[in-house]
């Protein structure tokens, strides 16, 4: 069975209090492995009279995965369209090519919905808008692409609550053949599941570090394999979570009881999860996936 160990007993990335954008909460990041440099896209919360939980996006990078750098300025502000006005939230990055597409939560203050943003240095993202509207399935988040054409289309994971669908498209901005595959199935995610990191290709299929909600809203992390050629079959789904909230920083914070993963990176047989802890702070957890991937 997989269980994640946390490297180190502090986050790896905590709020930077003289920093406005970013002075309250870092969590929920998108992780690339890319040049030989571990690359986080995480997203930032100021929480100000008036405005009380507003997200941007931050860059963090570091040669070792624990110790990491940040650009002083956020890489994508809220506010700039009239879906966004309230936040850019949740980031996942996949590299296709020589680029880097990042699916993200746009939240005006109401409705959650997909957009998306490409960058060739992480550094500066171009915004293609709103991809799935909330028109389509109610509000929705946890959202990441595969990073290649499945089938000869792209191939998109969503979560219209409760369950995770795949999408497929022939140009990244109309979806169509909604399906859904995996569905609520363990007592720790009896109130709601979603993605988590963004799906990592192995030659057993499609990893998926996923999130599970309980009836006490306490989040936690699980693992399931999808079918390589077709993600919409589960391939195998492990009953008991990899990660749950232990520590005092996953514990208490913005939101207790979560640990809530954007973005994971395959290095040999480990897994290095990132995560967010307690909405407030960043952590990691690593785990050897080759059991899982080979039983
Ligand atoms: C989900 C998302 C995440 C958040 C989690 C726990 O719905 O909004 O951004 O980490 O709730 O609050």
């Amino acid at each position: 069975m997989l269980k994640l160990s946390r490297v180190g007993e502090t986050p790896v990335l905590t709020p930077r209090k003289d920093i406005p954008w970013e002075k309250d909460a870092v969590l929920n990041c998108a992780a690339i492995y890319h040049n030989h440099k571990f690359h986080l896209l995480y997203r930032a919360v100021a929480h100000n009279p008036g405005d009380p939980n507003r997200s941007s996006i931050g860059y963090a990078w570091s040669e070792n995965g624990v110790d990491f750098q940040r650009l002083e300025e956020p890489v994508l502000l809220p506010g700039t369209c009239p879906e966004e006005s309230q936040g850019v939230e949740d980031p996942r990055v996949v590299k296709i090519g020589d680029e880097f597409y990042m699916l993200y939560t746009a939240y005006d203050g109401r409705a959650t919905q997909i957009a998306l943003a490409i960058s060739e240095d992480m550094i500066h993202w171009r915004r293609e808008g709103v991809i799935l509207s909330n028109l389509e399935f109610g509000n929705n988040k946890d959202a990441s692409l595969f990073p290649e054409k499945i089938g000869g289309r792209w191939c998109m994971m969503h979560r219209p609550e409760p369950n995770i669908y795949l999408a497929y498209s022939d140009d990244m901005h109309t979806w169509s053949d909604h399906v859904c595959i995996m569905k609520q199935a363990f007592e720790w995610e009896s109130a709601k599941i979603g993605g988590g990191a963004q799906p990592i290709k192995t030659d057993k299929g499609w990893l998926l570090v996923y999130h599970g909600v309980d009836n006490e809203m306490r989040y936690r992390l699980g693992i399931a394999l999808l079918d390589l050629h077709d993600p919409s079959k589960v391939i195998k789904r492990q009953p008991e979570w990899i990660l749950q909230a232990e520590k005092g920083w996953e514990v208490e914070g913005d939101v207790n009881n979560v640990v809530f993963s954007c973005g994971a990176i395959l290095l040999g047989e480990d897994i290095w999860v990132y995560y967010g802890g307690a909405d407030t702070v960043i952590g990691l957890a690593k785990g050897n996936v080759m059991e899982f991937l080979e039983a």
